[in-house]
C-alpha cells in the first residue's frame, strides 16, 4: 500500500505496510480501486454534462464515495466492495443515456471499461496493483499537485455530503469532482495547469462550505454564545461524535423523555450553540477532547456512543458493544445505524449501561461565536481595534492529532498577549478550549467559531472586518496559525489560498505529498510557512 494523505503518515513519508490510522493494506487497495472506478464514472459523467445530461443519483453517489475514502471515515472493506460495484452501475447507466444522445462512449482509458472481479481480497489486490498515488504522473511535482487535488477533493466531498443531507446542493460540485477525476488520469499536464486545478478546488470548497453554512444555519438557526458544561449529571447518557447536525437532531428527538442526557464529543461541541438544537433540555454537555484521545476517554463514558461522519479509531474491546456508527462512518463488526436513522439500538444500549451515578461540576466552555454572533458585535470589535484595546487577532484552528509537536498550539494560545483575541475552530481547539482567557471590553478573548467547516464563518468575519477597515484581508491585524490532520484541512487551506490569504503558518508538519518545488510555488505566491520551532518565535515575528 501507499498512502500519504494525512498528517500522521508513517515516517512523514507514506504508510506502506499498514496505516498509522488503522487502515489495513486490503482496505487501502479497495479505496484506491474505488477512486479508479470513480475515474471511469467521471469520464462518462463529464461527457454527459457536455450533452446536458446531469444524473443527480450519480452526482450524489460520487460525493459520498469520495468522502468515504477520507481518513478515519470507513474501515469496513465490504462497504467499499459495494461502493465499487455501484460506481460501475452508475457509469453504465450514464453510458446508456449518452449513447441514446449520440455522445462519445468509447474512451480508451482502462477505467472506462473496468469491471470488478473476484472476492474482496482479489479486488483489494487489483486496487493495490494500480499503485494509484505513485503513478499519477512520472513527474514528481505534477504527482504532488495531483495528490493535492485528490485530497482536496475528499475534503470538498465531506462538506458537500453534509450539506446535501440537509437539502443544500449545487451540481457544480459534482461537475468539479468529475473534471478533477479526469485530470488525475490526464497525462502531460503542466505545473501551472495543476496549480490552477488546485486553486479551483479551493473555490469549490468555499462553495461547499457556504452550502453547509446555509444548511446548518437555515435549519437550526444561527449559533448563539452558549456555555456548555464539561462535567456531567446523574442520568443515563449517550455520547455523539462527528459533524452531522441532522443525526444529532434525530437522536435528540428519539431520546427525548427517556431519562437520557446527550453529550457531545469532538467536533460536535459547537452544536450546543444552535437554537433549534439547544432547545432540548436533555442536550446537556460535552465529554472528552479531540478524536485522537477516544481510545483513552471512551471506556470511562458510562453510556452508548454514536459516531457520525468521521474520525473514528479502532475501538477498544471495553466499549465496542456500546459503540454505534451511522452515515458513511464504519468499522467492521461495529453496529451500524442505516439510512432509516432508527436510533433505538443506541437508546437501548444507553438504558442498559450504568450512566453517570452522580453530578459532577467541571466548569464550562463558551461556544457559538460564528459569523452572526461576532458580526452582531462588530461595532464593539471595530471600536476595540481603533482604540488599540485589541491589538491583534489570531485564528488558531484546524485539526488535532497525536503528535507531541502539537503542544505548540497550546503554548501559543497561553502566550498570546492580553490585548489580543484568539478565534478558533475545528478539533485543534481541544488543546486550549477550556482556558480562561478573560475578556477585552466585554468581548471574550477566546472565541469558538465552530466546526472545521465553519472556516466559512471565519472567512466571512475576516472579509467583513476588511470591509469595515477598507483594507485587504492581508492588511488586517489577523494571523492564521493552522494545524492540519486530514483532507478537510487540505480543502480549507486551498480555499484560503484561492482567496489570496497570505502568511499562513501551518503545522505541526508540512504535508508529505508536497514536494520542495511545489512548496516553493506556495511560498513565492502566498508566503505560506511552517510553524516555527517555538510559539515565542512566531509571536515575536507576528507582533514585532
Ligand atoms: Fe477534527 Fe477529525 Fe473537523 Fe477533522 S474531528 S480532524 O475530522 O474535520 O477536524
Ligand atoms: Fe497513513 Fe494517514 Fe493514509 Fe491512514 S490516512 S494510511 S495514517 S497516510
Amino acid at each position: 500500500m501507499f498512502c500519504n494523505q494525512c498528517e500522521q503518515t508513517a515516517g512523514g513519508h507514506a504508510c506502506t505496510k499498514a496505516g498509522v490510522c488503522g487502515k489495513k493494506e486490503d482496505l487501502a487497495g479497495l479505496q484506491d480501486l474505488l477512486i479508479h472506478a470513480l475515474e471511469g464514472l467521471a469520464l462518462f459523467a463529464r461527457e454527459g454534462r457536455r450533452l446536458g445530461i446531469v444524473d443527480t443519483a450519480a452526482d450524489r453517489f460520487t460525493v459520498e464515495a469520495i468522502f468515504s475514502t477520507l481518513t478515519n471515515v470507513d474501515f469496513d472493506p465490504e462497504r467499499f466492495v459495494e461502493l465499487i460495484h455501484k460506481a460501475v452501475e452508475h457509469r453504465e447507466a450514464l453510458k446508456q443515456q449518452i449513447a441514446a444522445k449520440g455522445g462519445k462512449t468509447d474512451f480508451p482509458e482502462p477505467q472506462a471499461g473496468f469491471q470488478p472481479q473476484g472476492t474482496t481480497a482479489d479486488m483489494a489486490k487489483t486496487g493495490a496493483d494500480l499503485k494509484l498515488l505513485e503513478t499519477l504522473d512520472t513527474d514528481e511535482n505534477i504527482r504532488s499537485l495531483k495528490q493535492t487535488l485528490l485530497f482536496g477533493l475528499k475534503g470538498i466531498c465531506a462538506y458537500a455530503d453534509h450539506a446535501a443531507i440537509l437539502g443544500q446542493s449545487d451540481p457544480e460540485i459534482a461537475g468539479f469532482c468529475y473534471e478533477s477525476l479526469c485530470a488525475l488520469m490526464a497525462r502531460g499536464l503542466s505545473v501551472s495547469q495543476c496549480v490552477d486545478a488546485a486553486m479551483q478546488a479551493g473555490r469549490i470548497n468555499l462553495r461547499a462550505m457556504e452550502l453547509l453554512d446555509a444548511a446548518n444555519t437555515g435549519t437550526y438557526g444561527h449559533p448563539q454564545p452558549t456555555a456548555v458544561p464539561l462535567g456531567h449529571r446523574k442520568n443515563k447518557c449517550i455520547l455523539i461524535s462527528g459533524h452531522d447536525l441532522r443525526d444529532l437532531e434525530l437522536l435528540l428527538e428519539q431520546s427525548a423523555g427517556k431519562g437520557i442526557d446527550i453529550y457531545t464529543h469532538g467536533e460536535m461541541l459547537p452544536t450546543h450553540g444552535y437554537p433549534k438544537l439547544k432547545k432540548y433540555p436533555h442536550f446537556y454537555g460535552h465529554y472528552g477532547t479531540a478524536w485522537q484521545n477516544q481510545q483513552k476517554e471512551m471506556p470511562a463514558f458510562p453510556g452508548a456512543i454514536l459516531f457520525t461522519t468521521n474520525c473514528l479509531q479502532k475501538p477498544g474491546a471495553d466499549y465496542t458493544d456500546r459503540l454505534f456508527t451511522t452515515g458513511l462512518v464504519g468499522w467492521p463488526g461495529v453496529k451500524h445505524i442505516g439510512p432509516d436513522k432508527d436510533f433505538s439500538p443506541v437508546i437501548e444500549a444507553a438504558l442498559a449501561a450504568p450512566g453517570f451515578s452522580e453530578d459532577l461540576d467541571k466548569g464550562s466552555v463558551l461556544v457559538g461565536f460564528a459569523r452572526n454572533a461576532v458580526l452582531g458585535v462588530a461595532d464593539k470589535v471595530i471600536a476595540g481595534v481603533k482604540s488599540g484595546a485589541i491589538r491583534h487577532f489570531f485564528l488558531v484552528g484546524g485539526c488535532d492529532g497525536a503528535k507531541p509537536g502539537r503542544n505548540y498550539y497550546t503554548r501559543l494560545v497561553e502566550l498570546v498577549p492580553k490585548d489580543c483575541v484568539v478565534l478558533t475552530l475545528a478539533c485543534g481547539k481541544f488543546r486550549f478550549f477550556d482556558k480562561q482567557l478573560g475578556e477585552i471590553d466585554g468581548i471574550p478573548r477566546l472565541l469558538d467559531v465552530g466546526q472545521c467547516n465553519d472556516a466559512y464563518s471565519a472567512i466571512q468575519i475576516a472579509l467583513a472586518l476588511a470591509k469595515a477597515f477598507s483594507c485587504d484581508v492581508n492588511e488586517l491585524p489577523l494571523s492564521m496559525i493552522l494545524s492540519w490532520y486530514e483532507q478537510k484541512a487540505v480543502a480549507i487551506l486551498l480555499t484560503l489560498l484561492f482567496l489570496g490569504v497570505k502568511d499562513i503558518r501551518l503545522g505541526p508538519s508540512l504535508p508529505a505529498f508536497i514536494t520542495p518545488a511545489v512548496l516553493q510555488v506556495l511560498v513565492d505566491n502566498f508566503a505560506i510557512k511552517p510553524i516555527a520551532a517555538s510559539p515565542e518565535e512566531d509571536l515575536k515575528a507576528i507582533l514585532g
